[in-house]
């Protein structure tokens, strides 16, 4: 249909009002709320995903598309919650303890939410504590750390440890990313998984969720 097509260009393009409007008049027409989420809002963050991964778009591109996706999730968060589409899974995500870098991690935030989970977003200098109580009253199924610092970074060791000190080590995923990490840190502090960049992010998550 064409006026889907024009919502995933006008997300692509970062064009917010005109998102919000072809939303509106999508919904209106009749078509349903989860052909408007997923023909329309996830499949334009989708290429701007691909489009980052490729460098044809740098942050800027992407954090005014995530703009427009939000302007359309206004008006259709409403009518999802009425339909009942579910998340694909909820993760609740921070930049860890001691660290006030979010740029990063606010765009993981979006792509994911594009990409159509629910995200949890805790903010900055989260602490263990804070990340294991909010998985565990949410249910979520991840948990994603964010750090830019190497004087931060191990405290994604700290709250893995304190996870599974507190025996809820295996009730949800975890993944980690930030300019610092590597694989190899994440398999060293027993991550569930490293990812370089937001849209990367996406697909791990779906990777390791089986999604
Ligand atoms: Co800071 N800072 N900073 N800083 N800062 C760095 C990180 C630094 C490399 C600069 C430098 O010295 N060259 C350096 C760290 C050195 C080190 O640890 N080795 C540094 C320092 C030292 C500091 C302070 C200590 C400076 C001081 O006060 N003396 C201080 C610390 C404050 C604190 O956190 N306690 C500090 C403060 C700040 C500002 C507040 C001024 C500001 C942050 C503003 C904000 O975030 N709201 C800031 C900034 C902007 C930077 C730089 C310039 C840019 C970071 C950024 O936003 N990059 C940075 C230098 C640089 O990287 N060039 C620097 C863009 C962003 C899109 O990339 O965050 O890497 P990034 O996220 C990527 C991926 O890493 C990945 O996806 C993202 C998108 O592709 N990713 C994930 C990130 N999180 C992920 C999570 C995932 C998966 C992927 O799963 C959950």
């Amino acid at each position: 249909m064409e006026k889907l097509q024009n919502l995933v260009q006008s997300v692509i393009n970062g064009k917010a009002p005109e998102t919000e409007q072809l939303t509106s008049e999508l919904l209106d027409s009749g078509v349903t709320a989860a052909q408007v989420l997923n023909e329309g809002l996830v499949k334009g963050m989708d290429e701007v995903g691909r489009r980052f991964k490729a460098n044809e778009f740098y942050v800027p591109e992407v954090l005014i598309a995530a703009r427009a996706m939000k302007a359309g999730m206004k008006i259709l968060r409403p009518k999802l919650a009425e339909s009942d589409v579910k998340p694909i899974g909820t993760i609740v995500l921070g930049t860890v303890k001691g660290d006030l870098h979010d740029i990063g991690k606010n765009l993981v935030g979006m792509m994911l939410e594009g990409a159509g989970f629910e995200v949890i977003d805790l903010g900055v200098d989260v602490s263990a504590e804070k990340f294991i109580q909010a998985a565990n009253e949410k249910q979520a199924s991840a948990v994603g750390m964010s750090a830019l610092l190497t004087t931060t970074m191990v405290n994604m060791k700290s709250t893995i440890d304190e996870m599974t000190k507190q025996g809820v080590r295996d009730s949800f995923r975890v993944i980690i990313g930030g300019a610092p990490l590597t694989q190899g840190y994440a398999d060293e502090i027993g991550a569930d998984g490293y990812a370089p960049d937001a849209a990367s992010a996406v697909g791990l998550l779906k990777n390791i969720l089986q999604i």
